[in-house]
């Protein structure tokens, strides 16, 4: 019908919320998109979860329409009580640095094969890209994207398979120069993490002029500056590529760049909450605001108390030690993997490099999760809390050795058949 058909474009239609994808073609690109993935299991699926998000949508129209006057004046004096309480608890003391490093899988690659640097190139496989340079970006080829499209999209796209023991040796070097600045830095992924630079920012203050000769994070030109978290992520995007943004720190240059801000660009705000918010009229962060009594009846709490830190340009000063860290994981996407042995030994596998990780840091955990996403990108999870810490490669494969045996025997006979496994 058409109302699937619209559902699907809105979905599957190309998402230019990245970086080096302003001024496309949309309506071109949509239609090879479209008429390349028709009937394909990506496709399939993304109409599944399409049809989900428009009947929550659906759902949240009705209990709009039952929304009175009264209620609304009494959802708007709390809301308003809530605002002054997280007024008051603005910190605008530390200066919060996001590194995301430029189309980072493509960038290694560019460097170790100079010849694709002037040529539209992604990292991955037909069946999904991880990511891609900013030439292919210009013809709309981007991440979780599945290679069978860009390939339609831009017919001389070079794809290179991926090679994450060299993403990890670069991540490692990027992440020595990190804790130059910042010791207690968190990263976030390979290429992406946060400082807190305000001490460092005072040490500077009496160094001796020759010390900046050797100030090892100046190549790093791609920073997000601004007083917390939430505002460092967004600016950190903003002049990508090779290019700084730096908010100041007063209430003022906060509110003035939160009221322009789409709600899309917001690192939390994905695109479900998007289409739920803009069906309500809601597309920038000053729209938030204005609705906020709306959201408060219609959201949960933890959704309209985040949209209102959002909306108030508020977020975390404080970066969580290491020892504080809530999880950490590693995973691994491909085509098809559907025999035993492999799975298990690719779960032996994936242990191994989370207990490196967590050795390298010096962390134990207590719960094991393993995520899996079948060939229809179903994506399952399943945990197991011990009463005692965990860190090596054995103990957690242990663990997590279970956890898939189960879902094997649970899909039995069939086959259990993965694209992605991580724990
Ligand atoms: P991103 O920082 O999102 O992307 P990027 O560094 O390639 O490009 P940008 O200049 O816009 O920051 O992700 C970092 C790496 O993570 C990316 O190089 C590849 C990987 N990745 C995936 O494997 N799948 C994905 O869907 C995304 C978004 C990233
Ligand atoms: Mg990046």
């Amino acid at each position: 019908s058409d109302n699937t058909k619209e559902g699907f474009l809105s979905r599957m239609a190309l998402n230019d919320n990245k970086a080096g994808m302003e001024g496309l073609d949309r309506d071109k690109i949509n239609k090879i998109i479209m008429e390349t993935s028709k009937g394909s299991r990506f496709y399939e699926n993304e109409l599944k979860k399409e049809q989900q998000v428009n009947q929550r949508i659906e759902k949240m129209m009705l209990q709009k329409a039952q929304i009175t006057e009264q209620q609304l004046k009494k959802a708007q004096a709390q809301v308003e009580r809530v605002a002054l309480e997280l007024e008051r608890s603005r910190d605008l003391t530390r200066v919060i640095v996001h590194v995301d490093m430029d189309a980072f899988y493509a960038a290694v690659e560019m460097r170790d094969c100079p010849e694709l640097k002037d040529k539209p190139m992604a990292v991955g496989s037909m069946s999904m890209l991880s990511t891609s340079n900013y030439h292919a970006r210009k013809f709309g080829v981007r991440a979780a994207m599945p290679g069978f499209i860009a390939k339609k999209l831009c017919p001389n796209l070079v794809i290179v398979p991926p090679n994450f023991d060299k993403y990890r040796a670069v991540s490692d070097e990027i992440r020595e120069i990190f804790a130059d600045y910042d010791p207690h830095f968190q990263p976030v992924s390979l290429d992406e993490a946060y400082l807190d630079f305000t001490d460092h920012l005072e040490k500077r203050q009496s160094w001796p002029e020759i010390m900046f000769y050797y100030d090892s994070i100046a190549p790093f030109t791609l920073l997000g500056i601004a007083p917390n978290m939430m505002l460092a992520k967004v600016c950190s995007d903003k002049n990508k590529p090779n290019g700084q943004y730096v908010l100041p720190s007063t209430r003022e240059a906060v509110m003035d760049f939160v009221q322009a801000l789409p709600v899309r660009k917001v690192s939390g705000i994905g695109k479900v909450s998007e289409k739920m918010l803009n069906a309500l009229g809601i597309s920038s962060c000053s729209h938030l605001a204005q609705q906020m009594a709306l959201l408060s009846l219609l959201f949960s709490e933890t959704s309209w108390h985040h949209f209102m830190q959002v909306s108030l340009g508020l977020g975390s000063t404080y970066i969580p030690r290491h020892e504080e860290r809530k999880s950490m994981s590693t995973e691994r996407t491909f085509k098809e993997l559907s025999k035993v042995e492999e799975q298990l030994s690719l779960c032996r596998e994936l242990c191994e490099d989370l207990a490196e990780d967590m050795k390298k840091e010096d962390l134990k955990g207590k719960t094991v999760t393993l995520k899996l996403k079948n060939v229809n990108f179903e994506v399952k999870t399943r945990a197991l809390t011990l009463q005692y810490a965990v860190a090596t490669a054995d103990e957690i494969f242990a663990v997590a050795k279970d956890l898939l045996k189960m879902e094997i025997e649970n899909e039995s006979p069939q086959p259990l058949r993965l694209r992605l496994m991580g724990n």
